[in-house]
């Protein structure tokens, strides 16, 4: 960097997968990026970024990247690739899916997306009109949020609810199953100026993880018990006439079905279900219903076990028990990004989707490919962009056995050579988010963001966004969507007549970078002190009426055909984890111990997992155990271990420490199984059975067991 030459500045957008969505700016120098700063003006960002992205600048300059398309030349996996150009790679897929489509018809070729990239032109959704149009298997994509998303809709109805910049004034804020300052961090200056003003923190989660330890209190219940725990509340709520049943009456549906069901969840009876005691109950109910506001911050992983879907119903029945909502910050932060006023069947374009196509769900990625599914066609072609499999499905072994089929078809957009891309036929090098333009949503705060184009790609690299569009032209598609520029696209998702958008228009984002969509100052909102949920009856549901179960991402405007249809319970309840010594006890004689997989500090899902400074920062792939736990298998600290199921297996280093309870231990996910001890990652052991709302993953709902390796 040469501190006498001109810098250009430009607005960025943090592209990643994350609640934060940070408004960042680029520095350029003579067409160099030299870097990236948070943007001081956001109230969120506040100047500051991550542990990921603070060296966002070298990360765009890493030798390591992917500059040019690759064909293979090796057996698949061995990464021995050939350099092509981009007319013989567009050409080489055209015909290969002509072929398969003239056989087997398009339905053999599937795309295989994710949040890699969260924007609407260069991101998850931007290949849907491409796909959907060439009329290819939908991909349902319900890796995060699609359980938490479907017992939020039922219960409250698509509200953003509780603005993250209220929490100032909450005086007690539950924090249940997030690790914020990991996860989150942005919010968490909020959270400490909330303690700062007298309220009192509570962390509810299976692990002292970081946000624990900076709790006022840690509540640590078994892993996917978080139903009963919740339920014991609501009982003790009602047992202590701690109920606000003036809100209760005119808020809500169903109180007397719900204290009947909550009448069989004793704090006793749930103290031996969760571990956490019966006092321990009262408490919690006794303070979350009188220091009010009370709030409660849902973090993702409470979906990810077999009852992750009616948890989070009984969780969010909570508030409005006790009559939080009448607060300014009092009620429930989950995802705001309902409330955004983006066109989502203008970006996916659902419409073009022929009626009948089948959907293959992400997280049977494995089955699908290896015939397990017995689909008919079966896939011939998976086109991968934004997402890494290989390390962030699950039963990854089965999904690596898949994608060394001789006869399958596979590109993969990347910027490096990933665990899923080195199985490639075809490697297509992808453009970083400061190469391209792109407007941010967030499911973390109510900030749409802007990001500019501050330089060129390097080498051949393109932007997603250029990948329908020489597509398109190759299929033969005319549609005016696959001529549109990305300066064009970022306009035309969002509902620019929508009240909350304020009357802007882009020049206000090429001037300022970021905008706060209009709902209402954070200082004096109360979005439901009178009700007003978009549900049927405009009121909480506790009670619903001939639900069926459904898919509920946040783009669920990406497929259509989401009703699975069996019947939803009424009630939310207590629905056991599926791998318990009492719901399984054959497989907890094998395994005995429960496995948690949450984010890494240091890695973002699985990207930065592959720079050793990251890795240095967040450690070798490590297996946290008790003290107890490791004693029984004679492990001791700093042992390399091996953790393993039926599933599969991989290794690491034992951290014995009495942040877990006994029977539990903790592996963060991220970790390239290639760059790991052995070939394995903790996805090697995960199950790909879905949750009960919402066809979420099961994550949390693992058994494993772990020895030693000599
Ligand atoms: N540093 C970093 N930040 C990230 C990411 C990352 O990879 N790294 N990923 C981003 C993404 S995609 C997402 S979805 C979010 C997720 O962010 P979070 O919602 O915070 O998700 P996790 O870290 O997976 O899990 C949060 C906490 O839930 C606990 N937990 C797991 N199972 C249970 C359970 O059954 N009950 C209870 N009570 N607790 C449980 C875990 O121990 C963990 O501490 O983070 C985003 N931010
Ligand atoms: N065991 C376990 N497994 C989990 C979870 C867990 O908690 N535990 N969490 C789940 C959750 S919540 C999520 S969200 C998923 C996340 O799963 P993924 O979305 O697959 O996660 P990433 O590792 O971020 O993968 C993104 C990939 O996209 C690439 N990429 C980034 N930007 C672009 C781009 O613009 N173009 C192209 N072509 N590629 C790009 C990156 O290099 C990276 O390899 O993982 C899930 N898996
Ligand atoms: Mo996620």
């Amino acid at each position: 960097m040469n501190e006498l030459l001109p810098r250009e500045k430009f607005f960025g957008a943090c592209p990643h997968d994350c609640p934060d969505t940070c408004a960042m700016i680029y520095e350029t120098q003579q067409g160099r990026l030299v870097e990236v700063r948070g943007n001081k003006e956001h109230p969120m960002t506040r100047g500051g970024l991550c542990v990921k992205l603070k060296d966002f600048a070298d990360h765009h300059a890493n030798p390591d990247r992917l500059l040019y398309p690759l064909k293979r030349s090796g057996p698949k996996g061995s990464k021995e690739f050939k350099r092509i150009s981009w007319d013989e790679a567009i050409s080489e897929i055209g015909a290969r899916w002509r072929e398969i489509i003239a056989e087997h018809g398009a339905q053999a070729i599937m795309p295989y997306s994710y949040l890699g990239n969260m924007g609407l032109v260069q991101g998850i959704n931007s290949g849907d009109p491409f796909f959907n149009r060439l009329g290819t298997t939908v991909n349902e994509k319900t890796f995060c949020a699609s359980g938490s998303s479907t017992a939020w809709l039922l219960t409250v109805g698509p509200t953003g609810a509780v603005d993250p910049e209220s929490f100032v004034h909450a005086k007690y804020i539950v924090i249940w199953a997030c690790n914020s300052i990991s996860t989150n961090l942005h919010h968490w200056p909020f959270v400490l100026e909330a303690q700062r003003r007298g309220a009192k923190l509570v962390v509810i989660d299976a692990y002292r993880s970081r946000t624990a330890k900076a709790a006022d209190w840690h509540i640590c219940p078994k892993p996917g018990t978080d139903g009963a725990l919740a339920m014991g509340v609501i009982n003790s709520i009602v047992e202590q006439g701690l109920v606000d049943q003036d809100y209760v009456d005119n808020y809500t549906h169903g109180f007397a079905e719900l204290k009947a069901r909550a009448s069989e969840f004793t704090p006793e009876y749930v103290e031996r279900t969760t571990g956490v005691s019966a006092e321990d109950i009262r408490k919690f109910a006794r303070e979350f219903a009188t220091a009010q506001p009370s709030v409660i911050r849902l973090g993702v992983a409470l979906e990810r076990s077999a009852g992750g879907g009616q948890a989070i119903r009984a969780v969010c029945s909570l508030p409005a028990l006790v009559g939080s909502w009448r607060y300014v910050g009092g009620g429930l932060l989950q995802m705001p990004l309902w409330d955004f006023p983006i066109d989502w069947a203008k970006a996916a374009r659902p419409d073009w989707i022929k009626p009948g196509t089948r959907v293959v769900n992400n997280l049977r990625l494995g089955a699908a490919l290896t015939g397990e599914m017995k689909l008919d066609p079966p896939i011939k072609s998976l086109f991968v962009f934004c997402t890494n499999p290989v390390s962030q499905a699950p039963e990854t072994n089965k999904i690596v056995a898949g994608l060394k089929r001789e006869d399958l078809f596979t590109v993969v957009a990347e910027h490096f050579l990933t665990d899923t891309a080195r199985y490639a036929d075809i490697v297509l090098p992808a453009a970083m988010a400061g190469e391209a333009e792109d407007m941010m949503w967030s499911w973390g705060h109510f900030y749409l963001t802007y990001n500019q184009k501050a330089v060129e790609p390097p080498g051949e690299c393109k932007p997603t966004s250029d990948l329908w569009r020489l597509l398109a032209k190759e299929m033969g598609f005319d549609d005016p969507v696959f001529k549109m520029t990305d300066s064009e696209l970022c306009a035309e998702y969002i509902n620019w007549d929508d009240p909350k958008m304020g009357g802007i228009d882009m020049e206000y984002f090429k001037k300022h970078g970021y905008f706060k969509i209009d709902v209402g100052p954070a200082d004096t909102r109360t979005p439901h002190a009178e009700g007003k949920f978009p549900t049927p009856s405009g009121k909480v549901e506790f009670l619903l009426h001939d639900a069926k179960n459904f898919v509920a991402g946040p783009f669920r405007a990406m497929y259509e055909g989401e009703q699975s249809g069996e019947p939803v319970d009424p009630l939310p309840g207590y629905v056991p984890p599926r791998e318990t010594p009492e719901t399984n006890p054959a497989r907890a004689k094998l395994y005995t111990l429960n496995i948690i997989s949450p984010k890494s500090h240091a890695f973002l899902n699985s990207c930065y997992a592959n720079e050793p400074h990251k890795i240095k920062a967040q450690g070798d792939q490590f297996v946290m155990i008790s003290p107890g736990d490791a004693d029984r298998r004679s492990v001791r600290d700093g042992d390399p271990v091996r953790v393993y199921n039926d599933r599969g297996d991989f290794e690491g280093v034992a951290r014995v420490t009495d942040d877990v309870p006994d029977g539990v231990v903790v592996a963060t996910l991220g970790y390239w199984r290639s760059l790991n001890r052995s070939d394995g990652s903790v996805n090697c052991i995960s199950s790909d059975a879905w949750s009960g709302l919402g066809r979420a993953p099961t994550f949390s709902d693992n058994l494993v067991e772990v020895q030693r390796v000599n």
